[in-house]
């Protein structure tokens, strides 16, 4: 997006999110901690260190108002920045117990003596975490934290910290709500690679070690970025992650070697097949050495994969694990396998089966090198689903978690969706696996069933907007996802008023208006829209807004089954599709008992009559009325309580969430509305309250 320097300056706060760096006007802060900010010095030499010495030098410079001086001699210096094997440690007083703690992205920060003076030791276990530990420290620098007498021992609790973008090489974005790709535009990579530096500064604050950079859906275009007509250009890109810690990954179309290598089969199991993709391997590492490997959706909605040729997705998967393998490349194999053509007369067909289905009889059969990548519900990413079963019944294929950061069902960078606590939800379960305390966050970090590849990723939800994510508030996703997937252990809350401070600055009321709307956003979102589990009954196609039988009349089906007597999707082992039984025990039995179901995803399970109780005591057709007439006070509640921060917060970033959240009002007071009347006239069963139903 083209953008004159004064427009740019204006803007400035929208673009730098939560690396602000604001000058600090806490005089005794400054006071204690001028001194400790004054000089830096760097032992060792690499790409990742210049970066961080970088970060460190702006930061400081930016919230201190004096730029650093940079020495070589750790005599002289109030920070002192390297990697263990570069620095006399010992001499400092950290502890070797605590070197050993660290993985290989671990660091610690201590205050130590260093001649005459206190100094900061950032000390990390290799240029990575150096970085690391120095956002740890602007971090604490921007929270205006005490950095006396600190020892900070820290490491990521996941292994891969990813992120995939769903860019097409035409500049737009599936499911993208924030303007255009920043990667590509016209077909070709973009020559903007500043604002590519600027997103890996981001990411690397808050820890991402991953990205692949184009849509998993590969086009005709796209299929030609792992050819030397692009190569060069992802050489590029990968250059600036690279000196952020981030690997770069392509997604790639499983038919490759037929539209860009003239073959004419893309069988895993034939020879030339197998030769091209070697080849083509060898050539791409020739380009990027540390090139992270393939992003691979198959036989998933209408892309090619290897059932065309009878074979499985061990077979697909191993293909390109081979061939990635001499190189140290990385597998990362889509689970979001199923039969998108369905008929609702047939009832034992149910998507929610399908990655089950496809994936637990091949457990065991992949490489090392492949990671199974699993979305976090057997559907969707929909506001509410259960956890997918297949998270504890893979013990021998590497697991990876998928998340959408990007809100393609939880209202579109429109409405508000404070996304932290759904994900924390996610990993808190527990899978029962191997018996009590088999949580997600246990099994996505590796150690469960311990996996060689193991973590997280999750579908970007950045553009070309000027403030990056189209809604303000949409940024603490995106901070909020890079920090709890480092510490899964994080409160939503902290995250959340972290990024406040960061983002809006210290103002108490700032802070405990902002933090309520975002905690309270997910439940406020819930509440409008599909109800009890249920998911979808948004318009087709696109996602946004109701449209309660868009896809029941639909052959992707994603059902709610609802007629004049009841509503639901029978999940059950007994009388349904059998979905429960994938769920070890006791999730299995709770989930398929009427009983024990809990109501949030109660129509998930069951098929029930509109009288049906709910534990809360309501009847499900009343629970409907009454979330769809509160969720639409509670967003009139958000725009109250946002209008209270008119002074307090610059024009553009005020009048931006301002638009946003009367666009929430409408499209909520329509959800309402539309799921209030549909349930009146199928059920004949009249709200309770009296309330407007039209
Ligand atoms: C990239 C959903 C989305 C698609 C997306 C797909 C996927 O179906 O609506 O846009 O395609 O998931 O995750 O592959």
């Amino acid at each position: 997006m083209e953008t004159s320097l004064k427009e740019h300056i204006a803007w400035k706060k929208s673009y730098a999110c939560w690396l602000q760096y604001e000058r600090i006007t806490d005089n005794e802060w400054y006071e204690n901690h001028s001194s400790l900010c004054r000089s830096i010095a760097v032992i060792g030499n690499s790409p990742i260190l210049q970066s961080s010495l970088y970060e460190l030098r702006q930061g400081i410079q930016s919230m201190l108002g004096e730029e650093p001086i940079v020495s070589d001699k750790t005599i002289d210096a109030s920070i002192i920045l390297g990697i263990y094997n570069d620095i006399d440690w010992q001499n400092y007083g950290i502890d070797t117990y605590k070197i050993d703690e660290l993985n290989d992205e671990g660091y610690i920060i201590q205050s130590v003596n260093n001649g005459e003076n206190e100094s900061l030791l950032l000390l990390g276990k290799s240029d990575k975490a150096v970085l690391y530990a120095t956002h740890h420290l602007l971090r604490m620098i921007q929270l205006g934290d005490s950095l006396k007498k600190i020892k900070i021992v820290e490491s990521p609790k996941n292994q891969i910290r990813m992120l995939n973008q769903w860019d097409n090489m035409n500049a737009s974005i599936e499911r993208g709500y924030s303007g255009q790709s920043i990667f590509f535009e016209d077909n070709k990579i973009t020559k903007n690679l500043a604002r590519i530096k600027d997103y890996a500064r981001l990411l690397s604050s808050v820890g991402i070690n991953a990205i692949s950079i184009n849509n998993v859906n590969v086009w005709k275009v796209e299929t030609k970025l792992i050819t030397d007509e692009f190569l060069p250009d992802v050489a590029k890109i990968a250059d600036i992650f690279r000196a952020y810690g981030i690997k770069t990954f392509l997604s790639i179309n499983f038919a490759s070697p037929i539209e860009i290598g003239q073959l004419d089969t893309a069988d895993p199991l034939d020879s030339d097949v197998i030769k091209w993709w070697e080849n083509k391997a060898k050539e791409i590492y020739q380009y990027i050495p540390d090139f992270g490997g393939f992003v691979v959706k198959a036989d998933s909605e209408h892309r090619p994969g290897p059932f065309s040729y009878n074979r499985d997705h061990a077979d697909g998967a191993n293909l390109l694990g081979r061939a990635l393998e001499p190189f140290g490349g990385l597998v990362i194999w889509r689970c979001f396998v199923y039969n998108c053509l369905q008929d609702w007369r047939n009832r034992s067909t149910d998507r929610a089966r399908a990655a089950y289905d496809h994936f637990k009889p091949l457990d065991g059969k992949f490489l090392d090198n492949v990671i199974l990548q699993v979305k976090n519900g057997p559907m969707d990413f929909q506001v509410r689903e259960p956890v997918s079963p297949l998270f504890g019944a893979l013990e021998k294929t590497n697991q990876m978690m998928e998340f959408q950061v990007t809100q393609e069902y939880t209202g579109q960078q429109k409405d508000l969706c404070y996304l932290v606590p759904q994900w924390k939800e996610v990993l808190e379960f527990d899978t029962y696996a191997k018996g009590e305390g088999s949580t997600v966050k246990n099994i996505v970090n590796g150690s469960l069933y311990k996996y060689k590849y193991s973590g997280i990723c999750a579908v970007s939800n950045i553009g070309n907007d000027m403030n990056w994510t189209g809604h303000t508030l949409a940024q603490a996703n995106l901070y909020g996802y890079g920090r709890l997937i480092w510490d899964p252990e994080l409160a939503s809350e902290t995250i959340a008023e972290d990024w406040i401070r960061m983002t809006f600055g210290h103002d108490p009321v700032v802070i405990e208006i902002i933090n309520n709307m975002l905690l309270e956003s997910w439940p406020i979102y819930e509440n409008y829209t599909a109800p009890l589990g249920i998911g979808w009954m948004v318009n087709i196609g696109h996602h946004y807004g109701p449209n309660i039988d868009g896809y029941e009349y639909s052959v992707w089906g994603t059902y709610h089954f609802a007629d004049r007597d009841g509503i639901g999707v029978d999940r059950t082992i007994e009388t349904g599709t059998g979905y429960a039984n994938q769920y070890f025990s006791p999730n299995k039995e709770i989930y398929n008992s009427l009983n024990t179901c809990p109501d949030e995803l109660l129509l998930f399970f069951h098929h029930v009559p509109y009288t049906h109780k709910l534990k809360s005591g309501e009847t499900v057709i009343q629970h409907i009325y009454n979330t769809h007439f509160r969720g639409v006070e509670q967003v009139e509640e958000l725009i109250n309580n946002w209008n209270k921060l008119k002074d307090k917060i610059d024009e553009i970033r005020y009048v931006n969430v301002q638009e946003r959240l009367n666009l929430q009002l409408e499209n909520a007071k329509s959800w309402r509305d539309q799921i209030n009347t549909y349930f009146y006239r199928k059920s004949g069963i009249a709200d309770e309250k009296n309330r407007t139903i039209y």
